[in-house]
């Protein structure tokens, strides 16, 4: 059944906001720095910017535990920083570097960071679901409350893995909440040429799954439903599918030439910088002094020169351990 979103009785309170746009301006100020990197050409390897979507998976943060798990994609630094992904091994993952999360070999297709939640990262469109549906299985046989949180594109939800994975998320009462990060573009198809529906929420109305659509870029929007979803996982009530609209600010990669986007599209969403407003609402609702927000974005700037600093200068890995953690040990046969 699609619901209707929470209703918004309750204001999120303010330090509630505070905690959402500390995550949402860290992720923001770090993929403005990797793109001057890789603007620089000091940069090689791939990079999707999820600049525009910030505060989709910043709702999630305050909600989530370290012990939660969560799954993106490719374009997933934002979901990586808000579940707490360590910037410096970060960078140096994508750098490839062998200070890196997976000692430089999974660059920003395969990050995964256990200590931290982060459990995948995706390259294969829509293959995160039913892993997230497998991770959210085991916390239930485990007999933990641990919650799996599956981030994905709206082109995903055209793909067969994401209508087994609700499937069957649904018949087994999953905690699992599955975050459609609907940013309008599937690579370089536009939402509705390649979409049958109107709103993908409304497929989870197939799956008896609860289901709903909610502005991502609105944290007294976003965060409501996560927490509603979060929660209800949490409780034993099994699954969600959130719908959270947004707006990619990019190509689909650096590089891209963003010719098929429409200009006026584009400018209209940047006006509407998800972050910007965030700041605002804060200082003009006297949530926070402009003061405060500077203290904040000096710290957060500061953590990223130091991620920065450390993975340009780590070392490459060594070629002497080009299949170490790649395959199977064979003691392990
Ligand atoms: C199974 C599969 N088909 C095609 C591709 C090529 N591809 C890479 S990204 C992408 C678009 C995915 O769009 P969406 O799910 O909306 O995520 P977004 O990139 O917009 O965040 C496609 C088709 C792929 N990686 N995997």
């Amino acid at each position: 059944m699609t619901t209707a979103p929470p209703a918004a009785t309750a204001k999120v309170a303010p330090e509630i906001l505070r905690e959402i746009y500390a995550v949402a301006a860290k992720a923001a100020r770090y993929d403005d720095r990797f793109r001057s990197l890789k603007q620089s050409g000091k940069a090689g390897g791939m990079y999707y910017s999820p600049r525009g979507q910030e505060i989709i998976p910043a709702s999630f943060a305050p909600l989530l535990r370290s012990d939660d798990q969560v799954l993106t994609i490719y374009r997933g630094v934002h979901d990586q920083i808000a579940k707490g992904v360590p910037l410096r091994e970060l960078t140096a993952e994508f750098l490839g570097r062998a200070t890196g999360t997976c000692k430089g070999k999974g660059g920003p297709m395969h990050v995964t960071h256990p200590d931290s939640g982060l459990l995948v990262t995706t390259g294969v469109v829509g293959s995160g679901l039913p892993i997230g549906v497998g991770v959210a299985l085991s916390a239930k046989m485990r007999g933990t409350d641990q919650v799996t949180v599956v981030n994905f594109g709206d082109g995903a939800s055209n793909i067969g893995a994401f209508h087994e994975a609700l499937n069957l998320a649904s018949v087994w009462n999953l905690p699992v909440v599955f975050v459609c990060q609907n940013n309008r573009w599937a690579e370089y198809t536009s939402y509705a040429t390649g979409t049958s529906v109107e709103r993908i929420a409304d497929r989870g109305a197939a799956y008896s799954m609860r289901s709903l659509h909610v502005d991502g870029n609105d944290p007294e929007a976003m965060y409501p439903a996560a927490e509603a979803a979060v929660n209800a996982a949490r409780a034993g009530e099994g699954p969600t599918l959130i719908e959270a609209t947004t707006y990619r600010f990019f190509g689909h990669y650096f590089g891209d030439s963003m010719k098929y986007m429409p200009k006026e599209e584009l400018k209209q969403a940047k006006d509407r910088d998800p972050v910007a407003l965030l700041r605002k609402r804060l200082i003009d609702e006297g949530h926070a002094v402009p003061a405060e927000v500077e203290a904040i974005e000096r710290e957060i700037d500061a953590e990223i020169e130091d991620a920065f600093a450390f993975a340009l200068d780590s070392p490459q890995p060594d070629l002497a351990e080009l299949h170490t953690d790649v395959y199977r040990n064979e003691a392990h046969r």
